[in-house]
């Protein structure tokens, strides 16, 4: 909690040193209609942080609210504030503001992720209560970035918004009052200067002295200045104080991340009145990349290993409160991050903030994403963004990164018009050039870095390797691409051409549906497992190599992105944490890897489904065990399964799970002290033959697949089998796969409406002539799982890095189905009947006598039948 409070270092630090300025949180009381016109708005009471896109960014409609948003509240403003200067300030509205005062407006700003303030003391009525509206618009506009990305475009008022009020003389609240530098900074001796920027809205000259005291932890001072100068009416003027020396700092590191804090006065020369004061925090240190050594920290090498971010969350969209932003930068340290990627776009001040308390550094960025518009309105824009986003954020010790482009190259615009394309790549190229050139002019201190998708030769010849002083690769080898194998190669091939740019891994990762299990993983299943080994393999590929600098995993958590469909619709599955901050097992693992502190973690599911091996009524499966520790010990059930040494941070374990519950401990030893963990894991064993000794309850088939999967109702469901006598299984047919595409294909990745679960629906045996199950006499209930997974919409998407667009036939096929030769279902056409991509359940009753089981016969009038799923319940 430490830090929460430092966030509100301002507001603090107004009585400890008699603030005159006044800032009020103004989050509560506002009335918000999804209206453009207020006359006809239909109000309803909310609070702020706020978006209307909470729900519609998850519904099986394609599209969300994107177009205006109206906010109002009264706006009380005490007479005795005549004289003052008032200002509204935003942390942020996506993504395009307007501010009116009792009708009139006050001032406007465009971009959804930097801060503004609008100054409205010339609108307010000081006798009456004032109107506050606040038009928000996140419509698309071809002149604000980011046009299109992996990621929504939620609508709102989503951040903190307060009221200051300051004395007519006071430092810039429309920018940034105070800009600390350090110039030089060694172990032994740094100096340090403070520019301010001071406003005098009177309408006379004021002499004035401007005090600056650093101040260590303790709030002793160990520095300080004093300048005195004169402040002509009605202007804003820089000024830069005299050098302060600060002798045998503290140095800020993410081991011990030291902060002092800088204080700004304003007083009057004449009467000594404190008018105005100003606080930052400030860090004591020093970096820079080697393009052959990697990154270093005060002179000393650092591997940056961390996670990007985005500002989402689950049941709230982008309208998340600060405390759960700051949970999110804790997770990250608690990992052993050292690094965050403020990613697409600048986020909450809280980001920051809480990096510098935790000793994570950071990149920021503007979301200039995917691609652009050739318009000098687009261009003015994205060089206002990275101004606002260098100037609002420049104080933090924690960034050493400004970025300003994410795969500008992805989509290869005007593919049949190479005179346009060229035109087009031309305008990229100059105006990465003009922010590559504004960002060194505002902050000489810190690298600039563009973040590439993983086509070396399409950026080589456009120039975009040679701009930024940081490349930055985001590689998917091993997901969009085919072979885990050809990252390493990508990056010896790059720093072999390029052996003086410093290069970092801007992403990696692949997407883990936590419901999603496999004991055979493969590219694009979606299981958690698939995951942990590619990051294994990533991360230790980079750390063999000191000249990437920085490993940045894509992403810290799910986040959400409309236009995705895939196993879990609306949400890409990257993140080491689910969208609750539920943490996966890829989380665990880099936990392993980087924690300082003893860790030990039995990964996997708590829930698990399997077939017995053979007769016996056991199941074998492997579990994994995330540690830091040498060599960990584990027991199943009370008995010792053995000792294992710890490789890469995992230890294997093949275990024989019974049916029910298991018990499994694991303890090892780590500088001199024994650390454990404990997991009851549940076991649903299913019989390897319907004569077993188990009992016959359920089962829960998954045709065409080989994962494991839980459903909303927390049943287990589990891969088919070709059928074996006294079992059950398919006969007939094969696998269904996405027809012309060179991914590997996992089923489908279309969002299969009419369900949550669309992994039930997403495989399936396509040409099936036969189910068969070798149940005994009883009776039962018999579900069939259907969707066609041919034909509808095949978009193409942004993110989609490598594939080609992709041709579908559609499905077209009729067929009967028999139960026990008893026709089910005659003439089934199930496009016709219910369309494309949806989801189908067929149940019935069957009474079994004898030995005859349950027998399904597929036969087709047209095409191939096909079935995607199927349940077996014993009835009473
Ligand atoms: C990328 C993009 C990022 C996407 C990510 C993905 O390369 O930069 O915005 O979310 O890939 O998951 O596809
Ligand atoms: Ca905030």
């Amino acid at each position: 909690m430490k830090f929460i409070l430092s966030l509100y270092g301002l507001l603090l630090t107004g009585f400890i040193y008699a603030q005159p300025a006044a800032i009020t949180n103004i989050n509560h009381d506002w009335l918000f209609a999804k209206e453009n016109k207020p006359a006809q708005a239909k109000w309803e009471p909310v609070q702020l942080p706020h978006t209307w896109n909470t729900d519609d960014v998850m519904d099986d409609v394609p599209g969300y609210y994107r177009g205006v948003g109206l906010y109002k509240r009264k706006l009380p403003i005490n007479k005795k504030l005549k004289g003052k200067q008032i200002y509204l300030l935003f942390e942020g509205a996506n993504q395009f503001a307007e501010v009116f005062i009792n009708g009139k407006k006050a001032g406007e700003h465009t971009g959804g992720y930097s801060a503004f303030s609008i100054a409205i003391t010339d609108f307010v009525n000081f006798e009456k209560e004032n109107e506050l509206l606040v038009k928000v618009d996140n419509s698309f506009n071809q002149d604000i970035p980011p046009l299109s990305a992996d990621f929504t475009f939620y609508g709102g008022l989503y951040r903190d918004v307060w009221l200051k009020v300051v004395d007519a003389v006071h430092f810039s609240v429309q920018e940034n009052g105070q800009y600390i530098t350090t110039p030089s900074v060694n172990a032994k001796n740094v100096t340090v200067e403070v520019q301010t920027v001071i406003n005098n809205s009177e309408s006379v000259s004021r002499k004035i002295k401007i005090n600056t005291f650093v101040r260590n932890k303790k709030g002793i001072v160990v520095a300080s200045s004093l300048q005195q100068v004169q402040i002509k009416p009605g202007t804003v003027h820089s000024f830069r104080q005299p050098v302060i020396n600060v002798k045998s700092p503290q140095l800020w590191s993410p081991e011990l991340p030291y902060l002092y804090t800088v204080t700004s006065e304003i007083k009057d020369a004449v009467t000594g009145k404190l008018l105005d004061v100003v606080t930052n925090k400030l860090g004591f240190r020093w970096f820079h990349f080697d393009a052959a050594k990697g990154f270093f920290l005060n002179d000393k090498p650092v591997k940056l290993v961390g996670t990007s971010r985005h500002q989402d969350h689950k049941g709230l969209g982008n309208a998340v409160p600060d405390k759960l932003v700051v949970k999110d930068i804790l997770l990250l340290k608690k990992m052993g991050g050292n690094f965050l990627r403020v990613a697409h776009y600048p986020q909450d001040p809280s980001v920051l903030a809480a990096c510098d308390s935790l000793g994570i550094l950071t990149s920021v960025e503007i979301p200039v994403v995917n691609e652009i518009t050739e318009t000098e309105t687009f261009y003015s824009n994205c060089l206002a963004m990275q101004a606002e986003m260098i100037r609002q954020h420049y104080n933090h010790p924690s960034v050493i990164i400004w970025c300003y482009m994410n795969e500008v190259l992805l989509r290869p615009h005007y593919n049949n018009d190479k005179e346009k394309q060229k035109n087009y790549f031309a305008a990229i190229t100059k105006l990465a050039k003009a922010l590559d050139s504004v960002t060194r002019k505002e902050d000489p201190s810190r690298y600039t870095m563009i973040a590439h998708h993983g086509d070396y030769k399409r950026y080589n010849e456009t120039g975009l390797n040679n701009i930024a002083m940081i490349v930055g690769w985001n590689l998917y080898s091993g997901w969009y691409g085919p072979n885990m194998s050809d990252f390493p190669v990508f990056l010896d091939t790059f720093h072999k051409r390029h052996p003086n740019t410093p290069i970092v891994v801007s992403e990696y990762g692949a997407d883990a549906d936590p419901r999603i299990r496999s004991t055979a993983p493969v590219r694009f299943d979606k299981s958690v497992e698939y995951t942990t080994k590619l990051h294994q393999y990533y991360f230790t590929e980079m750390m063999k190599r000191p000249f990437v600098a920085a490993a940045m995993i894509w992403n810290l958590a799910d986040f959400n992105s409309e236009t995705r469909v895939e196993s879990m619709p609306h949400i890409n599955n990257k993140g080491l944490l689910e969208w609750d901050r539920t943490a996966k097992d890829p989380y665990y693992y880099y936990q392993a890897m980087l924690s300082k502190n003893a860790f030990i973690k039995i990964m996997g599911a708590s829930t698990i489904a399997g077939i017995a091996d053979s007769s016996n009524l056991i199941c074998t499966r492997q579990v994994q065990v995330a540690a830091n520790i040498d060599e960990v010990e584990l027991i199943l059930n009370g008995q010792t399964i053995g000792k294992k040494k710890t490789v890469d941070g995992l230890s294997e374990w093949q275990l024989p799970f019974k049916n029910g519950n298991n018990v499994i401990e694991v303890k090892g030893e780590f500088a001199g002290k024994m650390h454990s963990d404990k997991k009851i894991v549940t076991f649903l064993l299913q019989s390897h033959h319907f004569d077993q000794v188990l009992k016959f309850e359920q089962l829960n088939i998954l045709l065409g697949a080989k994962r494991y999967f839980v459903d909303d109702e927390k049943q287990q469901w589990i891969p088919d089998q070709p059928y074996k006598e006294g079992s059950w299984g398919f006969i007939g047919g094969k696998i269904f796969q996405i027809p012309n595409s060179n991914r590997l294909p996992y089923g489908t990745d279309k969002n299969i409406a009419g369900t949550n679960n669309d992994p039930v629906y997403q495989t399936q045996q396509i040409g099936i002539k036969k189910y068969r199950l070798d149940l005994p006499a009883g009776d039962y209930e018999l579900t069939l799982h259907f969707a066609e997974l041919l034909g509808g919409q095949v978009k193409e998407l942004p993110y989609n890095l490598t594939d080609p667009e992709r041709i579908e036939p559609n499905g077209k096929r009729i067929f009967n189905v028999y139960i026990n030769g008893n026709l089910l279902l005659d003439n089934f056409d199930i496009a016709a009947q219910y369309g494309s991509a949806t989801a189908v359940s067929k149940k019935v009753k069957v009474s079994v006598t004898g030995n005859t089981g349950i027998e399904i016969d597929f036969r087709s009038v047209e095409g191939e039948p096909i079935l995607n799923a199927l349940q077996v319940k014993k009835l009473n």
